[in-house]
C-alpha cells in the first residue's frame, strides 16, 4: 500500500492553525519563474513581513525535495530564488513532483490545492492566470480558474495580468462560479495597468466584508473567490505603452515557438525589459498590497 501524502506545515503555521490564528498562503512561482533576482527574493521576504505585520503567519508553499511544504524556511526561500530550473508546478503537476522527489515551485493553483490540504482559506498573490489571447483559437486557459471552481480558497489579486484576455477570463470564471469580489473596485483590475471597463461581480469596500461574502460562498457549497485589490492609479504604467509592449512580446514569444508553462514568465520578463523595470516595482508594490488585504481578511474569517 502506498501512504497517502499529505503537505508538511512547519511549526509556526502548525501552531497558527491549532490555535484558530489566521494565516495567509503565498505562492512560489512568482519566486522562481515570475521575478528576476534579486527582486524575487526581496519581495518574497517583504510579502513574509507584510503578513507579520497585519496579524497574520505566512505560509509561502512549495514542493521541497517531494515533500508538499506549507510554510517555507527562510533558507529555502533563498534557494527557491537562486536555483535554476526550478519546476513550475500547477494542479497537474504536483503529483509527479512529489513521486519523484522534486523541488517545484507552485503556480496559484497548485498553491490552492496545497493550501487548502493543510487548512489554510487565504491566499495572497500577485495576478491570477488566466485565458491568453489569441493568436489563433487558443486553448491556453490558466488551471488557476478550474482551480477557482474547485477548491475553497480566496485569492487575493490585482486582477489578472493585462497579457490575458480579459473579457474571456471573466466569462470563464463566471461559467464556473467563481466570485470576483471587488476590493472598493467596480471593475476588474489589470495588474500593472489601469482598471478594465469589466465589471466585478460584487463589490465590498471591507475586508470584514469580503470575508463574509467568502465564508457564505464556501457555506453554499462553492469553490475558490477573487479578491480583486487594484493597484493604485498613480502606480500603474500607462495603458497604450503596455498594451505596444505586450503585443511585441507575444508576436516575440509566437516566432520563438513559446507556449504552454514558459508563456507567462516569457511575457513578464519581455516586459520588465521594455519598461526598463517598471513593471517590477508595481509588481512588487502589488503583491505587498495584497499580502496586507490577506491577513487583514483572515484576521476576520
Ligand atoms: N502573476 C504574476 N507573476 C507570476 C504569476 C502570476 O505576477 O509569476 C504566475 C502564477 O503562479 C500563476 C501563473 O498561477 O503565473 C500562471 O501561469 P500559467 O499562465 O502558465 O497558468
Ligand atoms: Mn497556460
Amino acid at each position: 500500500m502506498l501512504t497517502p501524502v499529505r503537505p508538511k506545515l512547519s511549526m509556526e503555521v502548525a501552531a497558527a492553525l491549532a490555535d484558530r490564528r489566521p494565516v495567509v498562503a503565498l505562492e512560489s512561482t512568482i519566486i522562481a519563474h515570475g521575478l528576476p533576482r534579486p527582486v524575487n527574493l526581496e519581495v518574497a521576504r517583504e510579502a513574509e513581513a507584510v503578513v507579520r505585520r497585519a496579524g497574520a503567519v505566512p505560509a509561502t508553499v512549495a514542493v521541497w525535495q517531494g515533500v508538499p511544504t506549507v510554510g517555507l524556511t527562510d533558507e529555502q526561500l533563498a534557494e527557491l530564488a537562486h536555483a535554476e530550473g526550478v519546476t513550475k508546478a500547477s494542479r497537474r503537476d504536483l503529483g509527479a513532483a512529489v513521486a519523484l522527489g522534486q523541488t517545484a515551485a507552485t503556480t496559484v493553483s497548485g498553491t490552492m490545492a496545497l493550501a487548502h490540504l493543510a487548512g489554510v482559506r487565504v491566499f495572497a498573490t500577485g495576478g491570477i492566470g488566466g485565458a491568453h489571447r489569441p493568436p489563433a483559437d487558443s486553448w491556453d486557459i490558466s488551471a488557476d480558474l478550474l482551480e477557482l471552481a474547485r477548491t475553497p480558497v480566496l485569492v487575493v489579486s490585482a486582477g489578472a495580468k493585462s497579457i490575458l484576455d480579459l473579457p474571456r477570463t471573466l466569462e470563464i470564471l463566471e461559467t464556473h462560479g467563481v466570485p470576483v469580489i471587488g476590493y472598493r473596485t467596480d471593475v476588474f483590475p489589470q495588474f500593472y495597468s489601469p482598471r478594465s471597463d469589466l465589471p466585478v461581480s460584487v463589490r465590498v469596500d471591507s475586508a470584514t466584508v469580503a470575508a463574509e461574502v467568502f465564508a457564505a460562498h464556501v457555506s453554499l457549497g462553492g469553490g475558490g473567490a477573487i479578491l480583486a485589490n487594484p493597484l493604485p492609479d498613480a502606480d500603474c504604467l500607462p495603458a497604450e505603452e503596455l498594451a505596444e509592449a505586450t503585443r511585441t512580446a507575444e508576436a516575440e514569444a509566437a516566432r520563438a515557438g513559446v507556449s504552454g508553462a514558459k508563456l507567462t514568465p516569457f511575457l513578464l520578463k519581455r516586459l520588465a525589459e521594455w519598461t526598463g523595470g517598471r513593471t517590477l516595482t508595481a509588481n512588487r508594490i502589488l503583491v505587498l498590497s495584497n499580502a496586507k488585504l490577506a491577513a487583514e481578511v483572515a484576521g476576520c474569517l
